[in-house]
């Protein structure tokens, strides 16, 4: 192709996440083990393919290419001016916000969304997401430690001229880049996400922010938005967990999210512990002196259906009384016990594809099977009797988005306690507007895309079958 033809956005995004992974191979050296450890994992699981769980998985969109290429990032952005030059980054590579996440209850001062693909086949080509998080200073209660970090914050400057100069670009060519500005894009942005040891705080100012809240000096003590780490998913979270454990990783306790079920939902997340990196802290005097920070860590993730609001509900319902359960129990219970309860609690949520669906607990795309061809359709029927005559077929929607309790957990398990934390912050309350305002446009609707998806199967099969559907 010319070198002014337009690169399509799928493309780009896939290699903006390539580069992403080997920029991180080369810096997190741990991440390539876990990388193995989840090739490993999936390829079992899918030759054990009987299994509901991993069955479930391959009858729904996860091609195996997909598998391959996914991973979601997280960096932490300290200004609105950041966070929209991030969104004008993403916008080149299909990447939009979805959904707001309130960590505020989780004693962080930050919020958050994820960009993401947002259709159906730009989902199915690579899903590559990036959970977002802005500071929220007005949270802070100390006046000199939010000052602190917002005279760091302003001071630097993570985006290079060429990185700006080419979104500019980007912006009078709508939101495109050639085949010869594409390479140059994703080298610059590289900048942008990857680590940078040369700090922009002195170490004093360093050593207070990180008493005040130990993810301040992570937000705010950097010239760059380093991604602190960078997920695959897995097949089977609960093997991958004890592989890592195997091979000496510094695994944490307990899986995020909810128990292992034959219908797997949402998802289950879990890391191994972040490393200590050396940086260079600049002395006033313009010689540098050395130091260590530690924020950067692994995580794995297995995906499973999305759910509705009602379906959303109910989980948060149980997760709590699990947590409640837990809390009451006499002495601190050990992580098995704990893990216990939660399967126990979670008998409650049915687990068989087809109660989720007539509940309408899971989102679902329904698609017309080789028997629509040789079959006579009754042109006044129901969904469910075209399903249950093998006529339709039901396979549940991949759960895209994040879960924020579990994101607060694995936030917790890599922060270590700062001497004040659970003091630290004013108070809790979701801030959305704020989020909006800072972002410079709307997100969207975290439900809609999977309700718009499951209409738009059921409006396919409509017109495949020749009947009508309201
Ligand atoms: C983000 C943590 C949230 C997830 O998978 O839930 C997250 C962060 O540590 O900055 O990535
Ligand atoms: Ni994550």
């Amino acid at each position: 192709a010319s070198k002014n033809a337009y690169v399509d956005a799928d493309e780009l995004r896939t290699a903006f996440a390539l580069a992403m992974s080997a920029m991180y191979k080369k810096e997190v050296p741990l991440y390539g083990n876990l990388m193995r450890i989840v090739r490993t994992v999936n390829d079992e699981a899918l030759v054990r393919s009987s299994t509901p769980r991993v069955t479930a998985l391959k009858n729904g969109d996860v091609a195996a290419e997909r598998l391959d290429l996914e991973r979601h990032g997280a960096i932490r952005l300290g200004s609105p001016y950041e966070l929209r030059t991030v969104r004008r980054i993403f916008a080149i590579i299909g990447m939009r916000p979805v959904g707001y996440y309130d960590l505020s209850e989780a004693e962080l001062p930050m919020h958050a969304t994820c960009f993401r693909p947002t259709t159906t086949s730009a989902l199915k080509k690579n899903p590559f997401r990036v959970f977002t998080t802005l500071l929220r200073p007005e949270l802070l209660k100390d006046i000199a430690a939010r000052d602190t970090a917002l005279e760091l914050i302003a001071k630097r400057d993570i985006f290079g001229e060429l990185l700006l100069d080419l979104l500019n670009v980007a912006d009078r060519q709508g939101c495109r880049l050639t085949q010869e500005q594409s390479p140059i894009f994703v080298r610059e942005a590289m900048k942008t996400f990857g680590w940078r040891p040369v700090a922009v705080a002195t170490k004093d100012a360093y050593q207070k922010l990180k008493e005040e809240h130990p993810i301040l000096v992570d937000i705010a003590c950097f010239q760059s938005s380093h991604i602190n780490h960078l997920t695959p998913r897995t097949l089977d979270i609960s093997a991958a967990q004890a592989r890592m454990k195997a091979e000496g990783l510094n695994v944490k306790e307990r899986i995020e999210g909810p128990p292992p079920r034959d219908c797997p939902i949402l998802l289950r997340q879990t890391s191994f512990l972040a490393l200590e990196e050396s940086i260079l802290f600049p002395r006033l005097n313009g010689t540098f002196e050395n130091g260590y920070h530690k924020a950067r860590f692994g995580e794995i993730e297995e995906r499973g259906a999305a759910v509705t609001p009602a379906g959303r509900q109910l989980y948060d319902r149980l997760l709590d009384e699990a947590m409640r359960r837990i809390s009451q129990c006499p002495g601190s219970p050990g992580s098995a016990e704990q893990d216990r309860i939660l399967e126990e609690t979670f008998k409650q949520y049915p687990d068989d594809w087809d109660t989720l669906r007539r509940e309408k607990l899971v989102y679902f795309d329904f698609r017309a099977t080789a028997k629509a061809n040789d079959s006579n359709i009754p042109t006044n029927t129901t969904c469910d009797n075209l399903l249950s005559s093998g006529i339709l077929e039901a396979v549940p929607i991949t759960y895209e988005d994040f879960l924020p309790l579990s994101a607060a957990g694995i936030f917790q398990s890599n922060l270590g306690r700062g001497k004040r934390v659970g003091t630290s912050i004013r108070s809790a309350f979701p801030d959305k507007t704020g989020y909006e305002r800072a972002l410079g446009c709307a997100l969207m609707d975290l439900d809609k895309s999977y309700l718009d998806a499951q209409e738009d199967s059921l409006r396919r099969c409509a017109s495949e079958l020749g009947i009508a559907y309201d």
